[in-house]
């Protein structure tokens, strides 16, 4: 059985970035991927890199997962689960910071852009949280992690610090490979259609859609969205990054190709495209908000958690155990 394993941070409600770029990805795998265990988590211990008001943290903790279900997550196939009630990724992200050297951290490309956003106290988890990622990777002996372009670094030095770990003690770690999603990798901002949609950013709310935005704001703000004056639905990422942005957002949540969606609307006017992109987005998360609501506040959320806590703890513990074994820590067993 091959294992997969990816988490989202819990820094801000969930947008359709996240959506298209990781859940419905997760989703379409679990659906595909036969013989593979999924361990899809919250990662809170990530957020925490930069600050987080608690009592907020905790909310976004509880809606990711609920949305994780409503979005489709199949909990019998998926273990869910918290990070941080899992002591072990801590643990073994010591033993990664032992593994990984300061210089390879500070190559990252997402640390020196984060800490250029950052005007105070840049806190030292935003230089060695790719040591967690890879904790949270190699835990579980994943095969594969589901990541967007912007993770393909941190994937390649998890691979690093696993053989680096399997030259120095012997064979211990699964080398994971990347899996990048066909379409859709990369959704951007419907008023800074040049930068990426963020859940965290410091944005205009018309920049993004979040999964739980009331229905009328969503259309509104497709139909808001920042365009060209052609007046030409047309793929061109370079000079008309908005109008590409709305295709590539079309085409992922229908699977209509861009080329076909090109065709359709070749006579049409922007008005008319965005529109139908409006009704498609609204279908697409009308279902998904009635089954947020529904379990938000469940127990049945709560049961869904511990059993993917108890289920994710029993692997992490093993693993750990023999990684410890393995370095030499504490007395022989
Ligand atoms: N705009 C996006 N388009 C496609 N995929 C996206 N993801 C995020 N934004 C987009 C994917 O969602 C997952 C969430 O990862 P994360 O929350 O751990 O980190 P992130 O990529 O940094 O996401 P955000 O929303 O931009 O968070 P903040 O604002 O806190 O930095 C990943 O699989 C990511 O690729």
């Amino acid at each position: 059985m091959k294992r997969l394993v990816s988490g989202i941070k819990p820094t801000g409600d969930l947008t359709l970035g996240n959506y298209i770029g990781a859940i419905k990805q997760f989703v379409n795998m679990q659906n595909e991927l036969i013989d593979t265990e999924f361990f899809i988590f919250i990662a809170d211990l990530h957020a925490i890199t930069t600050p987080q008001e608690r009592l907020v943290l905790r909310k976004n903790i509880k809606s990711i997962a609920a949305l994780y279900i409503a979005c489709g997550l199949d909990p019998e196939k998926v273990n869910i689960f918290i990070q941080s009630e899992i002591s072990e990724h801590a643990e073994l992200n010591y033993i990664m910071e032992s593994t990984l050297y300061i210089g390879e951290m500070e190559r990252m490309i997402q640390y020196k852009e984060k800490k250029e956003s950052q005007t105070e106290g840049i806190r030292t988890s935003l230089l060695t949280y790719p040591a967690l990622m890879a904790a949270d990777i190699l835990l579980y002996d994943a095969n594969f992690v589901p990541i967007g372009e912007d993770q393909k670094q941190h994937l390649e030095l998890t691979r690093t610090a696993a053989n680096r770990f399997n030259f120095l003690y012997g064979d211990t770690f699964t080398i994971p490979e990347g899996i990048i999603p066909k379409t859709g990798a990369r959704i951007m901002g419907l008023q800074n259609p040049e930068q990426k949609m963020s859940k965290s950013a410091d944005k205009s709310a018309k920049d993004y859609i979040l999964l739980i935005d009331d229905l009328k704001v969503v259309a509104n703000k497709i139909k808001s969205a920042v365009t060209d004056s052609d007046n030409l639905v047309k793929f061109d990422k370079e000079n008309k990054p908005g109008i590409s942005n709305l295709l590539t957002i079309f085409s992922a949540l229908t699977n209509i190709s861009i080329k076909d969606l090109e065709e359709k609307y070749k006579d049409s006017n922007y008005g008319t495209f965005k529109s139908d992109l409006a009704n498609v987005v609204v279908d697409e998360l009308s279902p998904i908000q009635n089954k947020y609501n529904e379990i938000i506040n469940s127990k049945e959320l709560d049961d869904i958690l511990d059993k993917g806590r108890d289920r994710a703890k029993l692997i992490a513990r093993r693993k750990l155990d023999k990684v410890y074994h393995k370095v030499g820590l504490g007395r022989k067993k």
